[in-house]
């Protein structure tokens, strides 16, 4: 039962790297008792069982839900209207900014099912936030729920919300040596993006150099380069975004 909301989705669910440390205890028999596992279950961090909770609600409806990070202006609001106006699939957007509904409204203009998050003053998302959006957010018919995460290249990558893939998007114009420097959110990418290629003949960007030091720290790392005005590689995304789905 979801206390927030009295639905009737499960809470306690083993995900992730969550899995990991509830299979150690239910593995180890000086750990395995009903007491233990209790105690054990209410030290997991409270966001990290509010994220399993909101995998379950995407899970229910049968929703593959993506987590796109990035810095601020990199595309992702960009991409996503592309995405509106070539997909196949019918798909949701939970926007995250500090204020203004700016994000969702672009969407929204588009056809897209839409709901703004404004976090105030908070600069990531976290999983009670993204909570409330899931039950403002029409999910009916859609296959995926893309979360706009606030513009930050540093902790939404700290906080999981429930969704099953992590997407990390870098510009060509941020520059070739922000994967060196922060390297939480490239660590944890399913997915690395490299957009605004169409610029690339206006910046000095190793590109290369770049998916070496993202396979460096993180060598199961998928990588596409793409410009939000090519569609060309906006159907290289679509093709990924659904072979994704496919596994599921
Ligand atoms: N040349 C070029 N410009 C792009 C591309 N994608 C986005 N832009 C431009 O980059 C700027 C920022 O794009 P947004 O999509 O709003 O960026 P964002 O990541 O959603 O920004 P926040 O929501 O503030 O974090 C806009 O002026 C876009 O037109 C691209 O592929 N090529
Ligand atoms: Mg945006
Ligand atoms: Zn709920
Ligand atoms: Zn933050």
């Amino acid at each position: 039962m979801c206390q927030d909301c009295g639905c009737t989705i499960a809470g306690e669910e083993h995900h992730h790297h969550h899995d990991e440390k509830l299979e150690i205890i239910h593995s180890n028999p000086q750990l395995n008792d009903k007491k233990t596992v209790e105690v054990i279950t209410k030290i997991l961090d409270k966001n990290d069982r509010k994220a399993i909770n909101n995998r379950k609600h995407f899970e229910a409806k049968n929703i593959m839900s993506i987590n796109l990070m990035s810095s601020p202006g990199s595309g992702k609001t960009t991409l996503l209207e592309s995405t509106a106006k070539l997909a196949q699939f019918k798909f949701g957007v939970i926007e995250g900014d500090l204020e203004t509904n700016q994000d969702a409204d672009r969407l929204k203009a588009l056809g897209v099912e839409a709901y703004q998050i404004t976090t105030g003053t908070a600069c990531h998302l976290d999983a009670f936030m993204v909570h409330k959006a899931i039950h403002n957010l029409n999910m009916k018919n859609l296959s995926v729920v893309f979360v706009e995460n606030v513009g930050n290249l540093v902790c939404p990558a700290s906080y999981d919300i429930g969704t099953h893939l992590n997407i990390v998007l870098l510009s060509i114009p941020e520059g070739d040596d922000k994967v060196s420097k922060y390297p939480v959110m490239f660590k944890n990418a399913d997915l690395l993006l490299i957009t605004k290629v169409d610029l690339k003949e206006h910046f000095d960007f190793n590109i290369d150099g770049v998916k070496r030091d993202a396979r460096n720290l993180n060598p199961k790392v998928d990588i596409l380069e793409i410009s939000s005005k090519d569609e060309g590689s906006i159907s290289k995304w679509l093709n990924y975004i659904e072979f994704k789905k496919s596994m599921r």
